[in-house]
């Protein structure tokens, strides 16, 4: 699927160890702390298909799918796995090939996307850097296709972050040479192979800033489909210039800001936020293909900071409404609350797969929203978004004529109208507000927008409305 294809997409992103079960237990215990395989598999997705596109994803994004080392150590088990030893074969805890080619059949016989997790920075290893033996990596099996050891120390040191090593000394991670052609033409055949093998959809890489950008185009390109790379860094002015070298990249320069200005009541971070939109929209090379997120598994879940569902409601509707395409990842949709890895990895069969959780049936309107706003405008995914209001506890929003009200009132905030004006529509236009399916016409000075409980609110025309079966229209 072509970047521009994705744009239309949202992504459910699941843990392959923690979704489901090949035998649909729910009850199978799984303890985060041990940071052990808990049994989920490929077989075990397929099971629960319903479920997520009963949300309204359209996409899945699984974790890396590569050979790893399996003994348990110090540092846990590779039930993640990112920590490959043979990158030509698969996890067998997660199934066998004919499973994997399963899973792809089935999402794309419901009109749905496979984006796989590859990792072409490091191998795993169970012991220190200083004692690797090379010969249990496949295809890379000597040292010669490494750099040498060394650990990371210093971020700021830019050829530090990409020539020395991740990890600790108990679980190394062995840092491939990314400058050799050898290495080069294993990782760009290997990706164009595994893409068409599994007919896959997109990918999403890890650790793209510990291999040198130049590294990148051709990945991307024999990868062939939509690339969004994880860059973990706050500041746009170091993240974005990876888009010159991918597709597109986590948004983890607005995740920061926009976490601060949810995570508790009148956190006072709407400014912060409001300006990081802007700045995002002129670093970034297309700031609509970059990943949006509020949670994944390398940081502490939403509601671990906050219990309450309309600051939780906000972040999410954020992530939907703004530039970029939409990542939930599995857990948020039953608030699961647990915080930095592993207590972020909670097994999503231990909720029952609840379709009735306030999250699932928030992120389910949600996701009917944005699908409407994609098929009534043909410009809306495209058309950047611009915040035009804030105050202390408010920001407004137009894109593509969608116009979103997020406020951090929280759910004990007041019923109180906000008058808007600089929505762009004139005196006299009717709107519908999506959540409440209320209807508004532009008076003398703006649009009357209900808040009440803390709830985001998403205005649009109501010609754009008409026929698209949501607030009851035919
Ligand atoms: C395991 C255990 C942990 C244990 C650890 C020693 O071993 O689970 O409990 O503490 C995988 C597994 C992990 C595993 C690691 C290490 O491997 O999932 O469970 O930890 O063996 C990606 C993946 C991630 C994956 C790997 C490795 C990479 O998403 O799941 O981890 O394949 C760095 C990398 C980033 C990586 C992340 C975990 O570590 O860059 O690619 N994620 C700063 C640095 C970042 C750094 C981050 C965290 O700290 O700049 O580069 O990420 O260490 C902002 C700044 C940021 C700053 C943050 C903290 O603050 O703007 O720059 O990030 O304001
Ligand atoms: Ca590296």
């Amino acid at each position: 699927l072509s970047p521009a294809e994705w744009r239309e997409q949202s992504i459910y992103f699941l843990m392959t160890d923690r979704f489901g079960r090949t035998d649909n237990s729910t009850s199978a215990t799984c303890d985060t702390s041990q940071r052990q395989y808990c049994g989920g598999s490929w077989q075990g997705i397929i099971n629960h298909l319903d479920y997520i596109q009963g949300m309204g994803f359209t996409a899945i994004w699984i974790t890396p799918v590569t050979g790893q080392f399996y003994e348990a150590t110090g540092d846990g088990s590779s039930y993640h796995g990112y920590w490959q030893q043979d990158i030509n074969i698969l996890n067998p805890n997660y199934g066998t090939a004919s499973d994997l080619s399963a899973l792809s059949t089935a999402l794309h016989a419901r009109g749905m996307y496979l984006m796989v997790d590859v990792v072409a920075n490091h191998m795993g290893y169970d012991g220190a850097g200083t004692s690797v033996d090379y010969s249990v990596f496949t295809p890379f099996n000597s040292a010669s296709y490494f750099h040498s050891y060394c650990e990371i120390t210093n971020y700021d040191n830019q050829t530090n972050v990409e020539d020395c090593w991740l990890g600790d000394t108990t679980v190394s991670l062995p840092d491939l040479n990314t400058a050799l052609t050898s290495v080069q033409t294993l990782w760009y055949d290997w990706v164009a192979q595994l893409v068409k093998t599994y007919s896959i959809d997109g990918l999403r890489i890890d650790t793209v800033k510990h291999v040198q950008s130049s590294f990148w185009p051709g990945y991307n390109d024999a990868a062939g489909v939509y690339c969004v790379g994880e860059v973990l860094d706050g500041d746009p002015a170091y993240t974005c210039p990876y888009q010159d070298v991918l597709d597109g990249v986590l948004n983890y320069p607005l995740y920061y800001p926009l976490l601060d200005a949810f995570k508790s009541a009148s956190s006072g971070g709407i400014s912060a936020l409001y300006s990081m939109v802007g700045q995002i929209a002129s670093a970034c090379a297309d700031p609509t293909l970059l990943g949006n997120f509020v949670e994944n598994h390398d940081n502490p879940r939403f509601a671990s900071y906050t219990s309450d569902y309309a600051l939780a409601k906000n972040a999410l509707a954020f992530t939907f409404l703004a530039d970029g395409i939409p990542i939930v990842y599995a857990g948020q949709e039953q608030h699961y609350s647990g915080g930095n890895d592993p207590a972020n990895r909670e097994a999503t069969w231990l909720s029952d797969y609840s379709v009735t959780a306030p999250l699932y049936e928030f992120i389910a309107s949600t996701n009917a929203i944005r699908a409407l706003l994609v098929k009534q405008s043909s410009t809306w995914v495209t058309t950047v978004n611009k915040p035009f209001y804030q105050d202390s506890t408010t920001i407004a929003m137009n894109k593509g004529g969608a116009i979103s009200v997020l406020s951090n009132l929280g759910a004990s905030g007041s019923s109180y109208t906000l008058t808007l004006s600089g929505t762009g529509y004139a005196q006299g236009t009717s709107l519908i507000e999506l959540y409440t399916c209320t209807s508004v016409t532009v008076g003398s000075s703006g649009v009357a927008v209900s808040m009440a409980g803390g709830l985001p609110r998403v205005l649009v025309p109501a010609s754009w409305v008409t026929g698209s079966g949501l607030c009851g229209s035919t």
